[in-house]
């Protein structure tokens, strides 16, 4: 008996009503979960804090770098873009990188100097920049996914020879698979020493293949003159873990869900009385 009744389960033949709340239950649960995974795995970019005091070195892991984000003391371990007679870089493996300025300037004797990231010694710093008016929001870099990933971008500045060259305020957003956006993190001369290149570090967490992100920055001083231009000296790249749900906000949600769907079910019980 037991097993007939079984057997016309699994053939489909048999939909008792505990059977149905059964698969209700499970199908809310399955629901909810899905829908707390799509919340949980949304983009999100973050502005992480400023490093003051590595200035130059950078790629120096015996300098402690607890902004880094994969904690090996090197910033760009995942990859990094340097303006100096070129552009030094080594791509990430899962975004594609393109410059956005107007221009590049290969830096002179008023630049910083920071490691040399192919090699030993250092390099001078040059700019990425555009000369635009007071105040404009200028985009500096794109960084388009090539596969799903959760990282840290560092964004070199203060690195010039005057100091207004550097953007006041930086941000970075979305604008391709969503419209994150960090709104502008001031920059200006932390502290107030300039030219001694300042790393401003960002999160990208749970991108998808496809998302665009862009860096833009604020000109201070646009206009006239060597500070009518806004621009950075580089951008890091380092791996960093995306963010976890809470374990208790899931089973919350998924045990409001599931005494919702009980209840449905209960009520169509009372109807077919
Ligand atoms: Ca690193
Ligand atoms: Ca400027
Ligand atoms: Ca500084």
């Amino acid at each position: 008996m037991f097993n007939n009744i079984k057997h016309n389960l699994l053939r489909g033949k048999i939909n008792t009503g505990k059977c149905y709340a059964a698969n209700l239950v499970i199908f809310s649960v399955m629901a909810v979960s899905a829908a707390t995974s799509r919340a949980v795995h949304a983009q999100t970019i973050g502005f992480v804090g400023a490093d003051l005091t590595t200035h130059a070195s950078w790629r120096t892991s015996s300098v402690t770098k607890t902004l880094d984000g994969d904690g090996d003391n090197i910033y760009g371990t995942d990859g990094y873009y340097i303006q100096t007679g070129g552009t030094i870089s080594s791509a990430p493996a899962y975004a594609t990188v393109a410059r956005l300025t107007t221009s590049t300037f290969p830096g002179n004797g008023g630049y910083s100097s920071i490691d040399n990231p192919t090699g030993s010694g250092s390099v001078r710093t040059g700019v990425w920049y555009s000369s635009t008016g007071n105040g404009s929001e200028d985009n500096f870099a794109s960084i388009v996914m090539s596969q799903a990933k959760s990282f840290r971008i560092g964004i070199l500045v203060d690195n010039t020879d005057f100091p207004d060259i550097s953007p006041d305020n930086l941000r970075v957003k979305q604008t391709v698979g969503g419209s994150a956006n960090t709104g502008l993190i001031n920059s200006y001369l932390q502290p107030s020493s300039p030219s001694n290149s300042d790393w401003y570090f960002f999160d990208i967490l749970n991108a998808k293949v496809g998302d665009t992100f862009v860096i833009s920055g604020t000109n201070k001083y646009g206009g006239s003159g060597p500070q009518a231009s806004n621009g950075i000296g580089g951008i890091t790249f380092d791996s960093t873990s995306s963010s976890v749900p809470e374990p208790g906000a899931i089973a919350l949600g998924v045990g409001a869900f599931s005494l919702g769907g009980l209840a449905l079910v209960r009520r169509r019980r009372r109807l077919r009385k």
